[in-house]
């Protein structure tokens, strides 16, 4: 029989200081140890043990030049978190808070959302720590071809298939799906979210945005509410958010906030109009990191340094970054008459403000779950790519809701309680373990 604190201050000693990674393990476990204690095969088979390691980790200097002509030099990583169910897959992060640590923790999260899509694929994450921030066309050509010259040796269409993540989105996957071609010949497809004209998939822009409405709408169908006419808080304003907006306003509701480092706009009109949606695409692609020209731009309020949770709703979707939203957040939405907090950002909420929802009536949709959409039309890409074939819009858009009511109804198997409430935290995880934790015992040590 294991338990928990044992388990935890384990994995703390082999991973010091890697405090996201610890979150996020702690997490899970929290779900999956009684599974595990009720299981002598996950027992014998030291599934807990080895789930909680990655496969293996690969760490790489990049060096580029700047614009001055100055060498500059940054840190790249992939993370092989696990292969059990299907080759590893998962997104880049280029952002300057990146670290092991937090490639560690996204990387284990990928690995049970990617079981969640019922997709054959495993979990992986890499990255780096360079800053986009200000930097030219040619800066960002210049490092991505440096980052994939050493890439390129562990990757591969049935090995290891990258993504976008923050910092990574059309542009720089056409630049690192370009090197990879250069240098290996091959149009496998071995990058997802790549432009349509050479093997990207339809709605793959949209689609994490897209499948958190889609969960969303399964989570109020449950509750025995609708999406329309709802008041919606987002943070955020890169990819995640935008199709975010967009899908929310196509099915009725009201998305009044999004939000950057410098604060967060308040549009009491709704951020509703194909200009305003889409002049989130140009705040991104200024590479400024500010979302202030909104305001300005539409007579919108701006909050300088704020976060958007103190604004009255009755959803919130933290669309941005890990640990943006606390449990002093919590308690402002939960005081303000929020009933529904939608994680869609990875690991968007800290420890205390997922303990804090638990003591609320609100109810939370974990991340893993949630933003699952985005991953789950990479894998979408990948069968296209393999067979030589584009999907249609409305095909891809069509598989993506069925993936999306199915993770619903994995939560709804697993995390249903005695009430009849569900726990969505404990039905993804438990969900996403079990195939996993299965695969790892059929295939032996
Ligand atoms: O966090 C995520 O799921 C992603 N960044 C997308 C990964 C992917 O392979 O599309």
């Amino acid at each position: 029989m294991y338990d928990l604190e044992k388990v935890v201050s384990e994995i703390e000693r082999k991973n010091p200081g890697q405090k996201e990674f610890l979150q996020a393990c702690r997490e899970v476990i929290e779900s999956v140890l009684p599974v595990i204690n009720d299981n002598p095969l996950y027992i014998k088979n030291k599934i807990l043990e080895r789930i909680t390691e990655p496969d293996r980790i690969i760490e790489f200097r990049v060096c580029w030049e700047d614009d001055n002509g100055e060498i500059q030099v940054n840190r790249g990583w992939r993370v092989q978190f696990n292969n059990a169910i299907g080759p590893y897959k998962g997104g880049l992060r280029f952002h300057p808070s990146v670290t092991l640590d937090t490639l560690k923790f996204l990387g284990f999260e990928q690995t049970f959302k990617n079981s969640l899509t019922t997709l054959p694929m495993g979990g992986g994450k890499g990255g780096s720590d360079f800053s986009p921030k200000g930097k030219s066309d040619s800066e960002i050509l210049r490092f991505c071809k440096a980052f994939m010259s050493e890439l390129a040796n562990y990757i591969g269409p049935n090995t290891d298939v990258p993504a976008g993540d923050i910092g990574v989105g059309g542009r720089e996957i056409g630049y690192l799906y370009g090197q990879y071609l250069r240098m290996k010949r091959e149009n496998t497809g071995v990058l997802t979210g790549k432009l349509h004209g050479f093997g990207g998939s339809l709605v793959r822009p949209e689609a994490t945005g897209y499948g958190a409405m889609y969960f969303a709408e399964e989570v109020l169908k449950q509750a025995g509410e609708s999406i329309v006419g709802k008041r919606i808080s987002v943070s955020g304003f890169g990819n995640v958010a935008w199709g975010a907006v967009k899908k929310a306003t196509e099915l009725g509701a009201k998305v009044v906030t999004i939000s950057g480092p410098d604060g967060y706009v308040l549009d009491e009109d709704g951020i509703n109009t194909d200009e305003k949606i889409n002049y989130m695409l140009y705040l991104r692609s200024s590479n400024q990191d500010i979302v202030e020209p909104y305001a300005k731009k539409f007579g919108a309020k701006f909050f300088k340094g704020k976060k958007p949770w103190e604004v009255p709703v009755d959803m919130a979707f933290c669309c941005a970054i890990q640990n943006e939203l606390n449990a002093e957040d919590v308690k402002t939405l939960n005081k303000n008459g929020c009933r529904f907090l939608i994680e869609t950002s990875n690991m968007g909420c800290t420890a205390d403000a997922v303990a804090e929802v638990k003591k609320t009536s609100m109810i939370f949709a974990p991340g893993k779950a949630v933003n699952a959409g985005g991953v789950a039309v990479s894998g979408l890409e990948m069968s296209q790519n393999s067979a030589h074939i584009y999907w249609r819009a409305e095909e891809v858009d069509e598989r993506l809701k069925h993936i999306m009511k199915s993770i619903h109804s994995q939560c709804v198997k697993e995390g249903t309680l005695e009430d009849g409430s569900i726990d969505y935290i404990a039905g993804a995880n438990i969900a996403g373990f079990k195939k996993v934790a299965d695969a790892m015992v059929a295939q032996g040590y």
